[in-house]
């Protein structure tokens, strides 16, 4: 399955979902909009391979502009752009995809409504069964976490090494690790079997993002 994307008058060809690499997640609960497209920027700029767009406060009609301005601004830099929770606004302006947890719509569902061609990831939080599930269904990648602390999401399950060294053997679909993840204790995950780190406040806190992402990057060296 290839997908391609338009830059201005270029079409460029993205494969199907990475197998390795980074994966932002947009930290928008705690900035304004205006700082989080500035540091979007900046994180796109250091070459990032996936931005998620999650926005659990902000009314429709703000996400969808929100998101908008973000999946042009992926577009610009050849960046898969994704939408959290809400396959409708995925599906209303064309995102590349959507990333879903176990209470939002289901798998068939999603796929229904954005077709062959899209990106579903699957929440599975610390569950192999869940994520075997999901690959037999056809999701794209599924996400195991938190690895680690956080405080940007508040129900949160812990996840472990050993579920990623059984992942490895067991699935064949990436694995997205997520959760409390910084380029220090990032390396052991991928070390596990982590295929993408998937990344929110330990970047959009910086105040200098870039050079954050450049630092997650060598761990993919
Ligand atoms: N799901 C599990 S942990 C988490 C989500 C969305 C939060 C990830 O953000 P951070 O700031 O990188 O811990
Ligand atoms: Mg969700």
């Amino acid at each position: 399955m290839v997908r391609s994307i338009r830059i201005g008058f270029i079409t460029v060809d993205m494969s199907d979902f990475p197998t390795t690499g980074l994966y932002v997640i947009t930290d928008s609960d705690r900035l304004d909009f205006p700082t989080l497209c500035q540091k979007t920027e900046a994180i796109l700029e250091a070459g990032v391979l996936i931005l998620q767009y999650r926005d659990k406060a902000a009314d429709p009609v703000t996400r969808r502009k929100q998101a908008l301005v973000l999946q042009k601004l992926c577009a610009e830099h050849a960046t898969l752009f994704l939408v959290n929770d809400d396959v409708q606004l995925a599906r209303d302006i064309g995102a590349d995809g959507v990333h879903i947890g176990q209470d939002d719509s289901s798998y068939l569902t999603a796929r229904q409504l954005l077709g062959d061609q899209a990106i579903i990831g699957i929440s599975c939080y610390n569950s192999l069964e869940l994520a075997l599930t999901a690959q037999s269904q056809g999701a794209d990648y599924i996400a195991f976490g938190a690895f680690f602390s956080t405080s940007t999401k508040n129900r949160t399950v812990p996840a472990g090494l050993e579920l990623l060294r059984r992942a490895k053997t067991e699935l064949s679909i990436p694995v997205v690790a997520i959760g409390g993840i910084t380029p220090d204790n990032g390396g052991e995950l991928l070390q596990a079997g982590a295929d993408l780190l998937a990344v929110a406040s330990s970047i959009y806190a910086s105040t200098d993002p870039a050079q954050v992402v450049l630092k997650f990057k060598q761990l993919f060296q």
